[in-house]
């Protein structure tokens, strides 16, 4: 067998404990998000292995896990139709909305979902109860994975922050659709300048 060495040019990246004050939250991993979706972010679909993964470290570490799901009503604001950004996606009860089927959620995963129908809500915390049942949980620190970088993953680790938690992004966890080129680039940055840290797979541990 291959030894395996494993580089980083990105310093930031940080050795993890997950604990007991350890949280993951796997953000809007939808069909409507990956390949052949309505939005689809590209190479969306490849941290699914690797978000199964954290999944698994997790529930050994009997950490809380989270999904977030983007739940819009039909002609919700945001869609082109209304005036709004983007073509339609992630309509509440249809295909596009589920989660990707290669994603391997527990039983017990908690589903937040973002229904707000006057807004796009990016943020997991944007109308939801995310905040509340991380604190009865005691949640101090949230793993963050998922899509899109440069939206829902960003506006959701900067609230995080700013409500007082930690935030370490899941570098090998996330992608971004970059819209405009670099998008996910400054997306990664606004983060790192409101307190977030970097982690990835291989540099996650269970405590003992
Ligand atoms: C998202 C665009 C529109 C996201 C949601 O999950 O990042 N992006 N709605
Ligand atoms: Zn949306």
């Amino acid at each position: 067998m291959q030894p395996t060495i494993e580089y980083t040019q990105d310093d930031s990246i940080k050795l993890f404990t997950i604990g007991v004050e350890s949280a993951l939250v796997v953000v809007d991993v939808q069909k409507d998000f990956c390949l052949g979706g309505a939005l689809p972010v590209p190479q969306g679909d490849a941290i699914v292995p690797v978000l199964n993964r954290y999944i698994q470290k997790f529930e050994e570490a009997n950490a809380p896990i989270y999904a977030t799901r983007d739940w819009h009503p039909p002609n919700h604001i945001s869609f082109t139709s209304q005036g709004g950004p983007w073509p339609p996606h992630c309509i509440q009860n249809t295909k596009g909305a589920e989660f990707h089927d290669a994603l391997k959620l527990p039983q017990k995963a908690i589903i937040v979902s973002k229904a707000d129908p006057n807004k796009e809500a990016y943020s997991g915390f944007d109308g939801t109860n995310l905040e509340k049942s991380l604190q009865q949980r005691g949640v101090r620190k949230v793993f963050v994975g998922g899509l899109a970088t440069d939206y829902c993953v960003k506006s959701t680790v900067i609230a995080a922050l700013k409500l007082g938690f930690e935030a370490v992004l899941l570098m090998d966890a996330i992608r971004g659709v970059n819209v405009k080129p670099g998008d996910s680039e400054r997306a990664l940055e606004e983060m790192m300048n409101n307190g977030a840290q970097k982690t990835m797979y291989s540099h996650t541990q269970l405590a003992n």
